[in-house]
């Protein structure tokens, strides 16, 4: 089965997507998420003068030489943007297996060992009251996991907590990036008594989970992770940058809550040491950017044996392209932990067309074959490309931070 076009196509239905086509001279064609927030464009380009050009003409079959060809044939490996084009393509050409073998992909994976996947949402609010009672609300609306977040008093929301910030839909389209404040010191006091409050409120039939965004040293992790254990949180998402995997040993010598990271993660050498030595309990890594399903099959079997469960990347700007790919590993995955589902716009949904389906606080694939998703290219063309950034963060003295 040869490659006969692939199309990059680029639509913002409320967030930027990067989304390939690959056709085949069988009729059969596939869609992959190649979306890297905020520089988008940086793909679109290496898709089109360096991936499309020398994938004409191959079999679409070959999907790990395919991968191989274009990871190890580049020479320049890893990164963001090159693993968002190989992750684009590699989507894509399950999607056509699947859909060859007449199945949904979970089944051509090795078949379910769920009916359906736990997922959680984001709750946030300007004060510790507004989050509780958002927690509350999607507690009401069926969800078994919420990962809650709140400002800190006296400082402009901060992420996943305002209008200003990543959550909100649309809200990252403007000319330059929006300047979030941060302080560790007033942060770090404030996080148990959110959490106090939350168990006093839900109870404990709930799991519980806060993401730090990559902003705490390992010391003030291990404080926070101290401070936070009398609320048996299900983890703390990246709490420090993992760029020094090493650090987190410091944060295991003193902690037992659980410590989820990887959602900015390429390959399985970003987090080797973190899986091997375990260091951590949940690997966020995400088909869009860690390689597509074969990126995040090699992953995730490596930290099975190392009892890391997956936890799949699922904010608004990984597409339904690439949560249909990640429902469908989720579902046949034996170390399958959670998957993260932020939500889409309702032009969103509607450009991509898909067999998944949320189920309260679940996510089920559908039957459809392949990947079970779709792209409505009529649809794209009404919603065109609009440059958007992520915010930046720094220190209440302009210090750039991590965000
Ligand atoms: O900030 O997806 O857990 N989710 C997150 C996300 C990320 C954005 C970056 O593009 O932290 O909201
Ligand atoms: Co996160």
């Amino acid at each position: 089965m040869k490659i006969t076009a692939i199309k990059v196509i680029v639509a913002s239905p409320g967030r930027n997507f990067v989304t390939v086509k690959i056709m085949t001279d069988q009729g059969l064609y596939g869609i992959g998420d190649a979306t890297v927030n905020g520089r988008e464009m940086a793909v679109v380009a290496y898709l089109q003068e360096h991936v499309i050009p020398i994938l004409i003409g191959k079999d679409a079959a070959r999907i790990e030489d395919i991968w191989q060809y274009l990871y190890k044939g580049a020479y320049w490996r890893r990164g963001p943007i090159t693993m968002a084009a190989i992750s684009g393509v590699d989507i894509a050409l399950w999607d056509i297996k699947a859909k060859a073998a007449n199945m949904p992909l979970y089944q051509i994976l090795g078949g379910a060992s769920r009916d359906k996947v736990m997922i959680y949402q984001h709750v946030g609010g300007l004060t510790i009251e507004q989050t509780v009672e958002g927690v509350i609300a999607k507690r009401e609306a069926g969800h078994v996991a919420i990962r809650a977040q709140v400002s800190i008093p006296g400082l402009p929301p901060i992420y996943g907590t305002g209008p200003s910030t990543d959550q909100a839909a649309g809200g990252m389209v403007q000319a330059l990036p929006v300047e979030e404040v941060w302080s560790t010191h007033k942060y770090l006091p404030l996080v148990p008594k959110l959490f106090q409050k939350l168990r006093d409120a839900v109870g404990w039939d709930v799991h519980l989970l806060h993401d730090t965004h990559h902003r705490l040293t390992p010391i003030e992790t291990a404080r926070l992770g101290k401070d936070l254990e009398p609320y048996r949180l299900f983890w703390l998402e990246d709490p420090v940058p993992a760029e020094l995997q090493e650090s987190f040993r410091l944060i295991r010598q003193h902690t037992t809550t659980p410590i989820a990271v990887g959602e900015v993660f390429n390959t399985i050498w970003d987090c080797q040491q973190l899986i091997s030595e375990q260091l951590i309990d949940y690997i966020r890594v995400t088909s869009v950017h860690a390689g597509g399903v074969t990126g995040l099959r090699r992953i995730f079997d490596f930290a099975a044996i190392y009892h890391v469960r997956s936890a799949c990347h699922g904010p608004m700007d990984v597409s339904p392209v690439a949560m249909g790919a990640n429902v469908h590993v989720d579902r046949w995955l034996p170390n399958f932990g959670i998957q993260e589902y932020s939500g889409y716009t309702e032009a969103t949904h509607e450009m991509f067309p898909h067999s998944w389906q949320q189920e309260g606080g679940f996510l089920v694939t559908g039957e459809a074959i392949g990947h079970g998703v779709d792209i409505d290219e009529k649809v794209a063309a009404r919603h065109p490309y609009k440059a958007a950034y992520l915010p930046v963060a720094r220190a209440e003295d302009g210090t750039m931070w991590s965000w």
